[in-house]
């Protein structure tokens, strides 16, 4: 089966997986997730399809499918009182294909969505794969007011540096340096610096990855604003989401540092 029938069956959905303040419990954010509903193989996450959209040149359609979905979702949830921010990844082929900025501005215009409640999501590899090309494309949607953050950060060989000539509003760092941070001492340095040098810089930063409560408290006493994880909830489609929003937000509001 391929990518382009899937999404013309509709067998492409988005999931949503809550961002959450940590200082307060509130749920700031939702990151929007594409899944496939393969009729034979289940359900599928980006890892197992989003390698094939790019080799068969579907990657752009994929986003703006994504990207729709989002923004719809968005826009119903904020005329229905939720006004939460949306965040959609972008693929290093999206940021060297200049249409973006036109389906993105489409897309918010066709919705209604203020561009403030839009977050883009790049990896610094695609970032740095073509810093020229990356930050012209960055800055236009840094003007429109497009939030623009950078995901799977320390997973490569990260430097802050690039930081400094991109619109960079938010990092969120790789769940390779969160998942065992109660217990890795190395972990925990390292996300101490990268507090440190995030708040120096201006940026805010998320916590991917956090799987078990002490990672929460912990984060907590390092100052980390925002995180992100299946111990504080996993993704899942919108209207299983809405209802447990205000149960989750009781529950971490309720968690005291470590
Ligand atoms: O690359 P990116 O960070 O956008 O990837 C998000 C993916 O991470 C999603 O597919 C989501 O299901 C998964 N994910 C979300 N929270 C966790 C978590 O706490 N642990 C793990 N292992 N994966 C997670
Ligand atoms: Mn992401």
């Amino acid at each position: 089966m391929t990518l382009l029938r899937a999404l013309d069956q509709g067998q492409i959905v988005v999931h949503y997986q809550p961002q959450v303040e940590v200082l307060t419990g509130r749920v700031v954010g939702v990151e929007a997730l594409a899944r496939w509903e393969h009729p034979l193989l289940g359900l599928l996450p980006p890892g197992r399809f989003v390698p094939q959209a790019e080799a068969e040149g579907m990657i752009g359609a994929l986003t703006a499918r994504v990207l729709d979905a989002a923004v719809a979702q968005a826009a119903s949830w904020r005329s229905a009182g939720w006004p939460v921010r949306v965040a959609v990844n972008l693929s290093a082929k999206d940021l060297s294909d200049e249409t973006i900025i036109e389906t993105v501005t489409s897309t918010l215009d066709q919705h209604g969505l203020p561009a403030t409640a839009l977050e883009m999501e790049v990896t610094e590899t695609a970032a740095l794969l073509d810093l020229e090309r990356a930050g012209e494309v960055l800055t236009r949607l840094d003007r429109l007011g497009i939030d623009v953050a950078v995901d799977d950060y320390g997973a490569g060989y990260s430097t802050l540096a690039y930081l400094k000539r991109l619109p960079v509003r938010r990092i969120k760092i790789d769940r390779s340096l969160i998942s065992d941070l109660a217990s890795e001492h190395a972990d925990q340095v390292i996300v101490r610096s990268t507090l440190q040098l995030a708040r120096d810089l201006g940026v805010g930063v998320v916590a991917e990855g956090v799987e078990e409560m002490v990672t929460f408290r912990l984060l907590r006493d390092l100052g980390c604003d925002t995180a992100q994880g299946f111990g504080l909830c996993r993704p899942m489609p919108p209207a299983e989401l809405r209802p447990l929003v205000p149960a989750i937000q009781e529950r971490l509001a309720g968690v005291q540092a470590a």
